[in-house]
Order: C-alpha cells, then structure tokens, then sequence
C-alpha cells in the first residue's frame, strides 16, 4: 500500500554512522542553536532507521512475522515512524529550509526564542513517547522467536538466517537509542543545568560522579569505579538468586604500561556497565557451580586493565569457573543460547520464566528481566562492537574462561552497522 511503498523508500536512503567525537562536540558548546543542530540531524536520521527496522521486520519468514508479538512490534514501529514523519513534515514550517537545513535567517532573538524552545519541547515530548513505546521490543523479539522455534517444534538454535536478522535489528534498534538518548539527556542538561533531574534521565547509569558526562557520554570514565559498580549489581544479582551462598569477590589489576594511574576512558557508561554486569554475572555463576555451592568462599575474579600504543583499552575478565567444553565456546554469543537442560547454562532462567516474571528496568531503559532470555552475551558482543571494539571469549575446559573487552580510542569510536 501507499505507506509502506513511503516505507521502503525512505528505508532505501543511507543512515548516517554515529562518532562518539561528534556526540561528544555537540555537548562541548551545548545552547539552544547546537541543540536545534541535533534535532536537525535527528529529524532526518530518526525516520530512515526506523523504516529500515520496519522493512528487516516485513522480510522475516511468514512464520515468524506472523507471530503476535512480531506483528506488534512492526505496529510499534510504524506508529514511530508516522510521527516521526508528521513531525519531520511539520518542522520544514517552523524552522527548516525544504532541504532540511536550518534555514539561513533563521536568528534566535528573544522573539522567537520561545518558539523554538517550545518546538524542542515537543519534540522530546515525542522521542520520549518513542521510547516509552518501545521499551518491550527486546521482550516481543524473544517471545516471537520463542512461539516460531516451538512452532518448528525443534529445539536446536535459530537459523544464521535468524542470527543474521536479530543481530542487524538489534544493532539498529541500539543505534536509534543511542542517539535518541543522547539528544534527551544534552536536552535535559541544557533545561536543567544543576544535574536535579539527571538521576533518573534516560540511559543513565548508576555512577557516582556525574560531573562531566556530555548527554550519555562519559568523556573520562573512571573504569575501575564503573566495574566496581557493575560487579555490586552482579554480586546482588547472585545472591538473590542463590539466597545462602556469598559471591566471589572480583579483584582488579592495572598492566604496567598504565603507570599506576586511574584508567579513564570515553565510554558510553550504560553500555560498557551492561557488557560487564551480563560478564561478571556468567563467572560468578560457572565458579559457584564449579567448585560447589556449599563452600564459604571461592577463588577472586581477575580483571586485568591494559592499553596498546595506539591507545585502546582492554579489560580482561577471568573466572576459575572450570571453562566451557570445546563444543560450546562459538554458542555463547548465539541468540537464545540459553537451554534448561544443558549443564553449561549460561544464563539463570528460562526463557518463558523470564517473559512471564515482571519485568525490572534495567539501565539501558529496557524492561528486561534480570537476565534469562539467553540473549545476554549476544548483546553484550553488539554493545561492545557497535562502536569498533568487540568482546571474545577464550575457554580452558576444567580450568576457567577469560573474557575480553576491547574499546578503542575516542577518534576511532565510529558507529559500525555490518558484522
Ligand atoms: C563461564 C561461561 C562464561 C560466559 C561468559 C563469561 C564468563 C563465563 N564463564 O564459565
């Protein structure tokens, strides 16, 4: 029909990668003009990515796009794209030349100042009621996937082809969050300058000092404090699901070349607090079960901070929860991973469990239970490459799994959107 055939036209315009840096310029001199820049970017960009997600969605096999919750979420992001879209079409009025450039007379006088910020208020309001709106996909895509395996009635992991399909949808989806986190907390930061409402802003994370973040970007991250925080989360994670057993403690090591001083590094805070939580929870458990949950404590977690010449950063995570067996090791980044049965369970519960149980907000603003769609390290790996690092696994059967986190530098943390 005529909308999807507008669908698929504005889905066949190239998305524009994001840079850390540019976010980062952005925020550097943050008024109402360098906003009004953004949502300029954004009011182009938002409906291309959108109508990429809608077209990836209308291409899976029927039996899966047939699913309720599937049909839910290509609802979902129709509905985002018609707003968007109205909004796109209504701001070529207000404040853009046809082309949408910010248009060349266009002066913020006392005047019209006003209007603008109205006009910007609006379309918060409207990226907020976006994100609202799509805080459960990441819940629809597992049930969807959930009822097509058991329509299949197999019990063996999605095709590549479904690999390949949720590993773009979610990488889209992660890109739009991003961006659209990042012009609401500047926003935020802009209209209230003092920080009163940044605790409970979109995409933040629970860091102690908040001093210098630009939007969603931490330009000099305190990393130990970042994992000290993240392995809390995990430990209480843990104990709350092992009630009677004490976690292990995680114990941090600086490489010589860092010369003993704070590691601090540009990092998106919400996204590299995840990738470690998701990691340090999957250790804890393998060392618990390894050396049996009735011991009164267990060997530490090793983390070891390094950097290259270049000026990369590695973290490296290593359990003695006894490895995984050769077999499994290229599984753990496989959608779904997850199996009841199986003695290498990477995640606590199951599935369906999880959808049903009420969900808990986690920090990237997703209704996600605590963990158990099995969906965890697979994103872990997305979150940590979107920006050119990446995440690997290395395993020693009967010994232990190392884990490593590579970001690169600030000038090289550009957005990738192929594998
Ligand atoms: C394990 C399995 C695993 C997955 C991810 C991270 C650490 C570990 N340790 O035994």
């Amino acid at each position: 029909d005529v909308d999807f055939q507008r669908i698929k036209l504005t889905a066949s315009r190239a998305q524009t990668p994001l840079s850390i840096a540019q976010c980062l310029m952005l925020g550097q001199t943050l008024n109402t003009k360098s906003l009004l820049k953004n949502l300029t970017f954004l009011n182009r960009e938002l409906p291309v990515r959108f109508s990429k997600r809608i077209v990836e969605l209308s291409n899976l096999p029927s039996e899966l796009r047939r699913t309720e919750p599937i049909i839910n979420l290509i609802k979902n992001y129709t509905t985002s794209f018609n707003e968007l879209q109205a909004y796109s079409d209504n701001s070529r009025l207000w404040f853009l030349s046809p082309n949408t450039q910010i248009r060349e007379d266009l002066e913020l006088d006392d005047n019209n100042e006003a209007f603008h910020t109205a006009a910007q208020k609006e379309y918060a309001d409207l990226l907020q009621k976006v994100t609202n709106r799509h805080k459960q996909d990441v819940i629809y895509m597992a049930h969807g996937i959930s009822l097509f395996k058991r329509y299949q009635n197999t019990r063996s992991q999605p095709s590549d082809e479904i690999q390949h399909f949720l590993n773009s949808f979610n990488r889209g989806r992660l890109g739009i969050r991003i961006m659209v986190g990042h012009h609401l907390a500047l926003q935020n930061q802009l209209f209230y300058p003092s920080g009163e409402l940044s605790s409970s802003s979109y995409l933040s994370t629970p860091t102690s000092a908040q001093s210098k973040r630009v939007g969603i970007i931490e330009p000099q991250c305190d990393i130990e404090a970042l994992i000290q925080n993240a392995t809390h989360s995990a430990q209480f994670v843990f104990f709350q699901h092992y009630s009677t057993v004490f976690p292990p403690n995680v114990h941090i090591v600086h490489a010589k070349e860092l010369g003993g001083k704070k590691v601090r590094f540009p990092v998106v805070p919400a996204l590299l607090h995840h990738i470690l939580f998701e990691l340090l929870k999957n250790s804890m458990r393998a060392t618990a079960e390894f050396h049996g949950l009735d011991k009164s404590s267990y060997p530490d977690i090793e983390i070891l901070l390094s950097s290259n010449p270049a000026g990369d950063l590695d973290i490296r995570i290593k359990d003695h929860g006894g490895g995984m067996p050769p077999g499994h090791i290229v599984k753990p980044f496989d959608y779904l991973f997850t199996t009841a049965s199986s003695t290498v369970c990477i995640d606590f519960p199951s599935i369906m469990t999880a959808v049903e149980k009420k969900p808990q907000t986690s920090a990237m603003g997703e209704n996600l239970p605590l963990c158990g769609f099995g969906f965890g390290l697979a994103t872990s790996k997305l979150y940590a490459r979107l920006f050119g690092g990446d995440l690997t696994l290395n395993s020693i059967a009967g010994s232990g799994t190392e884990a490593t986190i590579q970001l690169r530098r600030l000038e090289d943390q550009l957005e990738q959107s192929e594998d």
